[in-house]
């Protein structure tokens, strides 16, 4: 057992040094939240570093979820993909909300638009598909659909900090985009969320709805949430943006490396490029296929005895879940491809202060468990590969 343990992921921070000025002023204003000049600083930042034109910042991606979808007052029937953090369709059950499963794409994953028609009812009122991974939808045959059946489009973003397409930002696609700022995050600021919207009027909706619903000292229009970051999670935004590049083009190394030394294992599939312009390398996932002489579960284990914590983002299916099990549109028959990729999926290690050789030791258990029984080194001979 190698001593140090290597995680999936791990945030990155700024020097402390860097961050006390941010405290010392928030101590000398004794503005703690509630919008306050960081806020409104990070707000602005952030539609200028990602090219949108408004931001609502949330205390996290989860009540940014809530909030979208209660700003656009979505009731009944919601279209969503069952291969995400679970995260995504507790947002609807929050609202009361039916969640809707359909089937996802073989290649990107993500919500397949060819079976988001016959899952539509009269009751369906939005589709909220995810950038998994931050790997783009596609966001026009999505489109397409909604403006056919009237209905909104509510992207959970939450990988998708920075991704551009051919046109700009990912972020500028549907009615709404979510983001989140976790501390998993390739952008963070420990816990924290936003929602991209199109327009002033939606913004100030948000903004309402994310403080109880008040819009003046005496007038509450909404069953509004507590939904705001707080000053320090702003400050530190502010901090990180600064970093940013740097931290996406580090992970950009480690996915090229990646690429480059497990390419030629058999049974080991990386995931192809998935088209967009700037992607932000937030996850590693990979597929353990037949021919790997451990199964996806096998090589998750192996790799934990090397003291080394991958992920199996996403598994379980979100529609395997209690609460969502009963529903008909959770059945097995009808989520095929989700089933099949979840059962093989594993997310590697990707950070941007992950060393070369703890990459080298990643790959290494990945290497030395496809070299056939008889050959393996000893390290490896008590793994059940055959
Ligand atoms: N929609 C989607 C598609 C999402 O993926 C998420 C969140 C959301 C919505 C909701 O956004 P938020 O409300 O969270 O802002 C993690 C995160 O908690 C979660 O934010 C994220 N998705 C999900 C994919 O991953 P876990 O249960 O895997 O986290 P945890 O604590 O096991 O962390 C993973 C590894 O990261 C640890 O093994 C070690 C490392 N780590 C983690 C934390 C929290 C650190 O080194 N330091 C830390 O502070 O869910």
């Amino acid at each position: 057992m190698s001593d140090k343990p290597i995680y999936v992921t791990q945030p990155h921070l700024p020097p402390l040094e860097d961050f006390l000025p941010y405290l010392q002023e928030i101590w000398d204003r004794r503005i703690l939240t509630n919008g306050g000049p960081f806020h409104q600083q990070l707000e602005k930042a952030l539609c200028d570093y990602l090219g949108v034109e408004h931001i609502a910042l949330f205390a996290n991606g989860t009540l940014a979820l809530v909030t979208a979808l209660q700003a656009l007052r979505i009731t009944g029937e919601v279209i969503t993909t069952p291969y995400s953090f679970v995260a995504t369709a507790h947002s609807l059950l929050w609202n009361g909300i039916k969640p809707v499963f359909v089937d996802i794409d073989p290649h990107s994953l993500n919500l397949d638009p060819r079976r988001i028609e016959a899952a539509i009812t009269p009751q369906t009122t939005a589709i909220l598909p995810v950038h998994c991974y931050g790997r783009p939808c596609d966001v026009e045959a999505i489109q397409r659909i909604a403006d056919i059946y009237n209905l909104k489009v509510i992207y959970d973003a939450a990988h998708a900090f920075g991704v551009e397409d051919a046109g700009g930002s990912l972020l500028r696609h549907g009615d709404l985009s979510i983001l989140s700022f976790h501390a998993t995050k390739v952008f963070n600021t420990f816990e924290g969320g936003a929602i991209v919207c199109p327009d002033a009027k939606t913004k100030q909706r948000i903004d309402h709805l994310k403080n109880f619903g008040f819009v003046d000292e005496v007038t509450v229009v909404a069953p509004g949430i507590n939904g705001k970051m707080s000053e320090i999670n702003a400050a530190l935004g502010l901090l990180q943006l600064q970093r940013v590049d740097g931290a996406i083009e580090r992970r950009r190394q480690i996915d090229r490396r990646y690429r480059a030394l497990l390419g030629g294992i058999p049974g080991i599939r990386c995931l192809p490029d998935s088209g967009e312009a700037l992607a932000n390398h937030a996850y590693f996932p990979i597929l353990v296929e037949d021919d790997y002489p451990l199964a996806r579960d096998g090589l998750y284990e192996r790799l934990r005895e090397e003291n080394i914590y991958s992920r199996r983002y996403f598994y379980p299916l979100i529609s395997d879940f209690p609460m969502y099990r009963g529903l008909p549109s959770a059945q097995r028959g009808n989520l095929a491809v989700a089933a099949e990729i979840s059962s093989r999926i594993l997310c590697l290690p990707i950070y941007p202060d992950l060393t070369d050789e703890q990459q080298l030791r990643v790959i290494d258990v990945l290497r030395g468990c496809s070299i056939p029984a008889r050959t393996r080194s000893p390290s490896c001979a008590n793994v059940p590969c055959a």
